[in-house]
């Protein structure tokens, strides 16, 4: 069995007035996070299952490593998340209680749970006396994370130990990560990149956190100018750098940043391309190389440029340690080359378990010998480096880093009364990577809807992040012979 957390185990001495992790203000030693998760794990050893309100805050770095320590899994929660999509969670997920900060009002589908108040400040005197939870075995599902597929609501991808354990030590190899870097990050604490690679990640390490609350370009110069090492961010977080430190910004803030992100020693983007014109941008501005490396909710981290190797940019780098990653056709011929291009299928410790109550989704996304398909395109060059090319489903948005079905917005809109049809694309945008538009016949074509008023329906029941940025109105969809909406010719409009 593998420690996933081992310097929260027992932290004395220095080891336990080290920083882990600091939110604003509020700043947590290893002593005093092996302590305040100590006393919350012995509060929730008997829970089932646990969902916590994973505001980006230390109360939720509190929670998580409560639920691991405690061998309970945890279902992260999107604070924003609006009725339907938390309702749906709840009902699939089952959580007995939810964690949550001191300061948090969630909201009345939640009220059903037993709410259990995470204290910052709590001791482990309050735990039984030597209580140092073993943590679960390997195998045991340690976090729920949701995560949107082309139609239905989002499926909970049951993420075991294993996984966690295995993706974060090829990190460590990849890119020489230890107790001694800082990691600066504003990246939401409910998907895979913010908690487990930007949260776990420097914990399993016995390294630290300064995590921004809220992204801004200015919290990024202010932590990586004193003492951050590590910077993660989505493509969105690093346009809005490179926009910063374009030549014809100018002023005093594009010199802080420029200093900052140049004395770092690695920066990583991940879960969506970076555009190579940011990278470009970023290179020219500072000298560094932003290095990507390409990941997903159910396989955790897959490739990764090393901190040692050549950055390309527009390549997401080789295969991680242990990682096993081939091509393969349509027809499921399995192709070699550089000149080929197939989905990308990946192999290995780092992948999930499985769909929390849908056996039929685990089967279908899995080749009968063990093989998770991603659903992404690619190439692999003569190195072993891979280059993402496409997606194989269109009805998948990538905006700001989230993963956005069409299906379930589309699902949404029709529940509006003012709407009679919908359709859903992904619009490239120099900001988000896509954009979410909405195509809409309304139940009424002499009084639509205004279309903020959609975009807060869609935000409502499912998240802010999942609202159309943009609304059509049409007097129909474009449909084929057989009635399916041809979206191809929605956006040559
Ligand atoms: C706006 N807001 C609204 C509405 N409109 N709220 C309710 N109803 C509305 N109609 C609010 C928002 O809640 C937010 O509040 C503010 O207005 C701005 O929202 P938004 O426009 O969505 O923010 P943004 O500026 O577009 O955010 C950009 C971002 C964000 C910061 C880059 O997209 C982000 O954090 N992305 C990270 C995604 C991520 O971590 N993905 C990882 C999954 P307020 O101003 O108060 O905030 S992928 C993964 O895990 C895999 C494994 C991988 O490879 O990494
Ligand atoms: P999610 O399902 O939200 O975890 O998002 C995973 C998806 O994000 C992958 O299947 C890819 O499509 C995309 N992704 C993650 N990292 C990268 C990257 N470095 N370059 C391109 N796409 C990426």
């Amino acid at each position: 069995m593998t420690l996933l957390l081992p310097a929260l185990q027992s932290p004395t001495g220095p080891a336990a007035s080290r920083e882990a992790v600091r939110f604003g203000a509020l700043s947590l030693t290893y002593g005093e996070l092996a302590a305040a998760s100590t006393a919350l794990a012995a509060r929730i050893a008997d829970a089932g299952r646990v969902a916590v309100w994973a505001t980006p805050t230390a109360e939720t770095v509190i929670a998580v490593v409560a639920a691991l320590r405690a061998g309970v899994p945890a279902v992260p929660l999107n604070p924003r998340t609006g009725e339907a999509e938390l309702a749906h969670i709840l009902a699939d997920s089952e959580p007995t209680a939810v964690l949550a900060g001191p300061d948090d009002a969630p909201p009345p589908a939640l009220e059903k749970l037993r709410r259990v108040t995470v204290d910052a400040r709590a001791t482990s005197s309050e735990a039984p006396e030597g209580y140092g939870p073993g943590e679960a075995a390997d195998e045991a599902p340690a976090l729920i994370v949701y995560t949107s597929g082309t139609t239905g609501p989002p499926k909970g991808a049951v993420l075991p130990r294993r996984a966690i354990a295995a993706s974060l030590d090829a990190l460590e190899d990849a890119w020489g990560w230890t107790g001694d870097d800082v990691l600066v990050h504003a990246l939401p604490l409910f998907h895979v990149h913010g908690l487990i690679l930007g949260v776990l990640g420097p914990l399993r390490r016995g390294g630290s956190l300064r995590h921004l609350g809220k992204f801004s370009t200015e919290g990024v110069a202010r932590e990586l100018g004193s003492g951050g090492t590590m910077l993660f961010g989505v493509p969105t977080m690093y346009h809005r750098l490179a926009e910063v430190l374009d030549a014809s910004a100018g002023g005093a803030e594009r010199g802080e940043l420029a200093g900052a992100l140049a004395g770092a020693r690695l920066l990583v983007s991940g879960s969506a391309a970076l555009p190579v014109h940011d990278h470009e941008r970023i290179a020219a501005a500072t000298g560094r190389r932003v290095i990507e490396r390409y990941g997903m909710t159910e396989t955790l981290m897959s490739t990764g440029i090393r901190a040692d190797g050549v950055p390309r940019p527009g390549t997401v780098g080789p295969p991680l340690a242990g990682v096993e990653l081939r091509l393969v056709e349509e027809d499921g011929t399995v192709l070699e080359g550089p000149e080929a291009i197939g989905e990308i299928q990946v192999r290995g410790p780092n992948l999930f378990t499985g769909y929390l109550n849908r056996p039929d989704a685990t089967a279908a996304a899995h080749t009968a010998d063990g093989w998770f398909r991603t659903g992404d395109v690619g190439t692999v060059d003569g190195d072993g480096y891979v280059t993402i090319v496409g997606r194989k489903a269109t009805d998948l948005i990538k905006s700001g880093g989230y993963k956005i079905g069409a299906g379930e917005i589309e699902n949404v809109l029709l529940g509006h009364p003012g709407v009679r049809e919908a359709a859903v694309t992904g619009e490239a945008d120099p900001d988000l990577g896509e954009r979410v538009v909405a195509w809409v016949v309304a139940a009424d074509p002499d009084s639509p809807p205004r279309a903020e008023e959609l975009a807060d329906h869609v935000a409502g029941q499912l998240a802010p992040h999942k609202r159309p940025r943009t609304v059509h109105f049409l007097d129909a969809l474009p449909r084929n012979d057989l009635g399916k909406i041809m979206k191809r010719s929605l956006h040559a409009r």
